[in-house]
């Protein structure tokens, strides 16, 4: 893939020399143990970024996901969250599947919700009537578009979701994108949530692993039914080490990503037969809806002749995403190839 600009998602990032040095050099023990000393430390220092009692090491992000919410509900209960909510549409239906559990959906068109959206959606349990189990928000918003919770809305649906002994749970795979376009911390939006996921293997460019975050009974809880899940992993510290890097070095290169966005989104905007308004283009996500003619699928084929690697995420919507294997000139050849698509 090395002659392609491939924008399909910030999963594609490799692991750069310093991942990689890290890697060959690390201090490794058994994991399911918990003798693994550099696991031992990524867990320590996201706990302590995030202000969280404790962490743990998982191999994605949809098992973190998969973790919390078995870990918060009982069988048979309904997670409420947006309808296109990653864990209800791209997780393989593991909630159900796994955890027993049924997505209550939400309609939103950025896939943020807010408390007037949620209350009518709560469920009380009794003789007859489902039981609400959890709340689930997701920041960004990847199907909404890399859309951002503002903090104060994250706050309200916490506060109101605890008075009913609710628990919400955070889907932060591009956490630390938003923090970055907010201008705020990790710890200070994440604060009132309950759990919170977010990815190793995205913008931050590890080449695998994702963080849970709770109080240390949760992650107690959570590293069991990690096991159950076969996700027990032995001398791991040679994939935590690139997280570690991951950690500390790339939030610094996301402002640079999301720039990268505005500008492939202005471009794209300007091109007839894309619809787009750059103004919700706020971190490293740019979908953007196909007027009729062409599908999604059919353009994504076509940039791919031309070099261009794009997703379609429906009929007439696509998806591009920057990250640090992305330049300038990747987004100006991104958008001549766009040009002559269409
Ligand atoms: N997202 C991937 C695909 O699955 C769509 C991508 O390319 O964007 N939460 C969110 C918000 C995500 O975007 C993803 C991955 C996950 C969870 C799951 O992470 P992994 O892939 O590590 O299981």
């Amino acid at each position: 893939m090395d002659t392609f600009i491939d924008l399909r998602s910030d999963t594609v990032t490799r692991p750069t020399p310093a991942m990689r040095r890290a890697m060959a050099e690390a201090e490794v023990g058994d994991d399911v143990y918990g003798e693994d000393p550099t696991v031992n430390r990524l867990e320590a220092r996201a706990a302590e970024i995030f202000r969280r009692e404790a962490a743990l090491f998982v191999p994605t992000g949809s098992m973190g996901n998969l973790l919390a919410t078995w870990c918060w509900t009982e069988r048979g209960q309904e997670v409420i969250c947006d309808a296109r909510a990653h864990t209800c549409v791209h997780e393989m239906g593991s909630m159900s599947a796994v955890a027993g559990v049924m997505p209550h959906t939400i309609p939103t068109p950025d896939g943020i919700l807010r408390w007037d959206l949620i209350a009518p959606a709560i469920q009380p349990g009794g003789g007859y009537i489902n039981k609400t189990g959890l709340i689930e928000l997701e920041c960004t918003h990847n199907f909404g578009g890399g859309t951002i919770y503002p903090p104060e809305t994250i706050a309200d649906i916490c506060t109101r979701a605890h008075a009913l002994g609710l628990r919400v749970h955070l889907d932060g795979a591009r956490i630390f994108n938003a923090a970055v376009a907010l201008g705020k911390t990790v710890a200070e939006i994440t604060a009132p949530v309950d759990s919170i996921m977010f990815c190793l293997s995205k913008g931050l460019g590890a080449p695998v692993g994702s963080m849970l975050l709770g109080a240390r009974e949760f992650i107690a809880q959570a590293r069991r039914k990690r096991k159950i899940l076969g996700g027990g992993m032995r001398q791991v510290g040679v994939l935590a080490a690139a997280g570690l890097v991951a950690l500390e070095e790339s939030p610094k290169g996301l402002a640079r990503d999301h720039d990268l966005a505005q500008r492939l989104a202005k471009g794209l905007a300007a091109i007839p037969g894309v619809l787009l308004d750059p103004a919700t283009v706020r971190t490293n996500i740019v979908m953007f809806d196909l007027a009729p003619g062409k599908t999604a699928q059919e353009v994504c084929d076509a940039l791919r002749a031309h070099g261009v690697l794009a997703s379609a995420f429906g009929p007439q919507t696509a998806r591009m995403v920057t990250h640090y294997d992305v330049y300038p000139v990747s987004i100006d050849r991104a958008l001549a190839a766009m040009r002559a698509v269409l």
